[in-house]
């Protein structure tokens, strides 16, 4: 019997987060192709209702469709990336079990506003998305996802000049609501841009294997209520009468 026990450390969990049709699981399918040759992957993908997520990626070919697991959280993504994370949790050492050893997890937020992302007791890094699509000037709306996850990413600007977005201004006013925290401008159709994405998260990966990487926390969701509870007194309230009931 040996008397030291060999653990393999787990796999980085990098969380990929941001509002609905900013490209997300077109960013991990970008990734996937990117690093498949050189890193064992998995991917989770969170949608309310369905699969649609994990079937579009299989659907890409990036990777053995048996790493692509799916979550379906069934209530608002936030509940299920930051409140209780148990169910991503399970998956992500699913995961690991089924390929052991992988390097990476990639799990995918199921699309919301602005202000939800990943509890650092699911992801060891976080990346939040925007597009030019959405407009510039949503770069300068701030909360805790552009202002504080790992990196941000500014997706689609090969739309730019069909939306009329000035890719370098929103890139500024990104990183000044950012102090200084890494944003990439990506397009899946410029391969210096995903190459830029790449060797972040490579990076990532390697402060992670060194202990020099630290989980952090941008923060929580600004205080809301959903319409199955009692209103507070005042401060910002939406509710989302579409939900399925829920409690938080
Ligand atoms: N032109 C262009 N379109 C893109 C790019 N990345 C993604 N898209 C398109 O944007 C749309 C949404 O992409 P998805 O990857 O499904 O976005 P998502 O954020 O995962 O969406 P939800 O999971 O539904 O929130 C799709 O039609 C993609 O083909 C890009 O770099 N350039
Ligand atoms: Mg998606």
């Amino acid at each position: 019997m040996p008397d030291t026990i060999e653990t393999t450390p787990r796999a980085l969990r990098l969380g990929v987060a941001g509002p609905v049709g900013v490209g997300k699981s077109s960013l991990i399918a970008t990734l996937c192709r990117a690093l498949a040759d050189e890193l064992a992957l998995g991917v989770i993908t969170n949608d309310i209702y369905t699969d649609e997520d994990a079937r579009f990626l299989r659907s890409e070919g990036v990777l053995d469709p048996d790493r692509i697991r799916a979550v379906e959280t069934g209530a608002c993504p936030h509940t299920a990336i930051r409140d209780d994370v148990t169910a991503n949790l399970l998956a992500a050492e699913d995961l690991e079990r089924d390929f052991a050893p992988l390097d990476l997890v990639v799990i995918e937020s199921g699309g919301d506003n602005l202000t939800a992302t990943f509890s650092p007791a699911l992801v060891d890094a976080q990346i939040f998305v925007l597009d030019v699509a959405g407009g510039g000037d949503v770069a300068r709306k701030g909360g805790p996802g552009i202002g504080r996850a790992d990196l941000l990413v500014v997706n689609k600007t090969d739309l730019a000049p069909h939306v009329g977005v000035d890719v370098e201004q929103m890139v500024a006013d990104a990183s000044a609501a950012r102090d200084g925290r890494a944003v990439v401008a990506l397009s899946r159709t410029d391969p210096a841009s995903v190459a830029a994405l790449r060797a972040w998260v490579l990076d990532v990966l390697a402060g992670y294997r060194s202990g020099e990487h630290v989980a952090q926390d941008p923060g929580p969701m600004a205080p809301h209520f959903h319409a199955d509870d009692e209103a507070p007194g005042g401060g910002y309230v939406h509710s989302h009468d579409d939900a399925p009931a829920h409690a938080h």
